[in-house]
């Protein structure tokens, strides 16, 4: 049987359109998954949207909308942009879905029946923006700890869960389990911050609150925000609906990435609420950074002196989507912050794609069309040399890590870096071998076709790994080479195009960017918004 691999990014708030940083994630898990594909598991991914809240009926209500009509129209936009960036999800929970909603409600009474949540009394700090209950000690110079907005006196008839139970099962869980939760600096965070200190019971509904999923045998109630929110990854799969086969098929997760801000709620509650429900827990949770603009979290559009352009949507057309992709899969350490600008992201773009990948593949194939009428040559191993064997080697090591890079740890970035190890060693064994020489010589025909070779098989192998981070541009390299479906097997055969096939040029694939100019460019679309 296939194994099979669950993948989860958050389910976003649409209450404004998804920024870079909703896209950080969700880019990353999509190359993750598409990368466990390329291994031939049985891949199921899932992202959506948590559509309920104070902040969501406010949104719709400044827009003049009901909350429907509003909800639609920007799940209608995120979907636009996944598909710009080629997200290729298996499924878009949104959690006013009917199932959902009946899920999330047979969860709670099922919690409530067997004793871990029972109704009380709330008093506490609130955060409206935040939809979160503070203690007076959590406050930080009397705001909200997470935003740092001020909080109101709040108190109201509530059910709570019996988070206060699982302090000891949490820590057990920890350190049973030392991969359940990564990078290992969030499992610190999580016991000091919030488990040593005791954990408290958890508010889990409002009544102050209508957009949201009803209790339904105490129906002045609505489910509060982070037990509907959280329970989509298993609703997602059918749980508790007449069709659970997914739910049995691809539960426990394979890991639920998020950002950091949201570990807590993923590391603490949700295993929390999964050991209440009997069910099992998800096998990793990734907690990663940040991606900052001009060192906030939040994606300004403008800035006083520098017209940032952050808007994926104007950036993948004008670039690619494979060129959006690459800056987020590539440029932050995974787990840790990192600073994202127009800048970087042009330089980026000349730098790898332009001229390292791209120019490797137009150059060989150009060299092909010239030297080789366009025809794969045979490898003639007897005109083997030691660069040869070298390019092999470092292939077969860059294969080795970004395999080991995304299978231990999820990072993309690492990944990415050991894969273009492979093209920028090809680019090199150019220069070496020098093949426009060796054309000039009848003699070394068959040392020039193997060096062809070599290069034809190089870039193959690097596109078959790229198709899970770049789509676009791998998918049109691929079509020439005539793969059809790439696959990990194929990357570990060292000779495997056919010989006497035919292979066409392609355009340039990615343009080199005159980055000043570009920077202008941008500055104008971000002043005429
Ligand atoms: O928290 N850098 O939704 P949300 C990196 N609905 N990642 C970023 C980012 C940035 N600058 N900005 C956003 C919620 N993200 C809840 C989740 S899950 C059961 C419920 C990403 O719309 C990152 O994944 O506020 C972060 O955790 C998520 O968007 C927050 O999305």
């Amino acid at each position: 049987m296939e194994e099979k691999f669950y993948i989860t990014t958050p389910i976003y708030y649409p209450s404004r359109k998804f920024t870079l940083g909703n896209c950080y994630t969700t880019v990353i898990c999509d190359a993750v998954a598409r990368f466990n594909k390329l291994l031939g598991k049985d891949v199921f991914f899932m992202t959506g949207t948590d559509e309920h809240g104070q902040k969501i009926a406010q949104s719709a209500k400044n827009a003049g909308k009901t909350e429907m009509e509003y909800l639609n129209e920007m799940i209608a936009d995120a979907k636009e942009l996944w598909k710009m960036l080629k997200i290729d999800y298996d499924k878009f929970i949104r959690t006013t879905d009917d199932y959902h909603v009946k899920s999330v409600q047979k969860i709670f009474k099922d919690l409530f029946d067997k004793g871990y949540i029972y109704k009380s009394a709330y008093k506490g700090k609130y955060c409206v923006p935040c939809e979160s209950f503070w203690t007076e000690s959590q406050l930080v110079q009397g705001k909200c700890p997470d935003c740092h907005r001020d909080v109101v006196d709040q108190e109201e008839e509530a059910y709570f869960f019996k988070l206060s139970a699982f302090g000891d099962k949490l820590l057990d869980l920890y350190k049973n389990n030392p991969d359940f939760l990564k990078p290992n600096s969030r499992v610190n965070e999580m016991v000091t911050n919030f488990i040593k200190p005791g954990l408290e019971d958890l508010c889990v509904t409002r009544t102050s609150v209508e957009w949201g999923v009803p209790v339904d045998f105490d129906p002045k109630h609505t489910i509060y925000v982070w037990i509907d929110a959280l329970s989509n990854y298993i609703t997602g799969l059918g749980y508790g609906t007449e069709d659970d086969s997914n739910f049995k098929k691809y539960w426990p997760a394979d890991v639920h990435i998020i950002g950091k801000e949201i570990v807590r709620f993923h590391a603490i509650i949700w295993p929390a609420i999964l050991m209440a429900l009997n069910i099992p827990l998800p096998k990793r949770v990734f907690g990663h950074g940040w991606l900052l603009f001009g060192g906030d979290k939040l994606s300004k559009s403008k800035t006083v002196a520098n017209a940032e352009c952050v808007d994926p949507r104007i950036l993948a057309p004008r670039y690619s989507s494979d060129a959006v992709r690459y800056i987020l899969l590539r440029e932050i350490p995974f787990g840790s912050d990192g600073n994202y600008s127009t800048e970087l992201f042009l330089n980026l773009i000349n730098s790898d794609l332009a001229n390292n990948y791209g120019n490797l593949v137009s150059r060989t194939l150009s060299m092909l069309k010239k030297y080789c009428g366009n025809i794969v040559p045979e490898a003639y191993l007897d005109t083997e040399e030691e660069i040869d064997k070298d390019l092999k080697q470092t292939i077969e090591k860059c294969v080795n890590e970004t395999r080991n890079y995304i299978e231990t740890n999820f990072d993309v970035s690492k990944a990415l870096a050991s894969l273009f190890g492979i093209f920028t060693k090809a680019n090199k064994y150019i220069e070496v071998t020098e093949p426009y020489r060796l054309a000039k010589d009848e003699s070394k025909k068959s040392r020039l076709n193997t060096v062809m070779r070599n290069l034809l098989e190089a870039i193959r192998i690097g596109t078959i790994l790229l198709s899970a981070f770049l789509p676009d541009v791998s998918e049109k390299v691929l079509n020439s080479l005539h793969i059809e479906k790439p696959k990990f097997d194929d990357v570990k055969k060292i000779y495997n195009l056919k010989a006497g096939e035919n292979i066409n040029e392609l355009g340039i694939l990615f343009p080199r960017l005159d980055v000043e100019k570009e920077l202008e460019e941008l500055a104008k679309i971000e002043e005429s918004k």
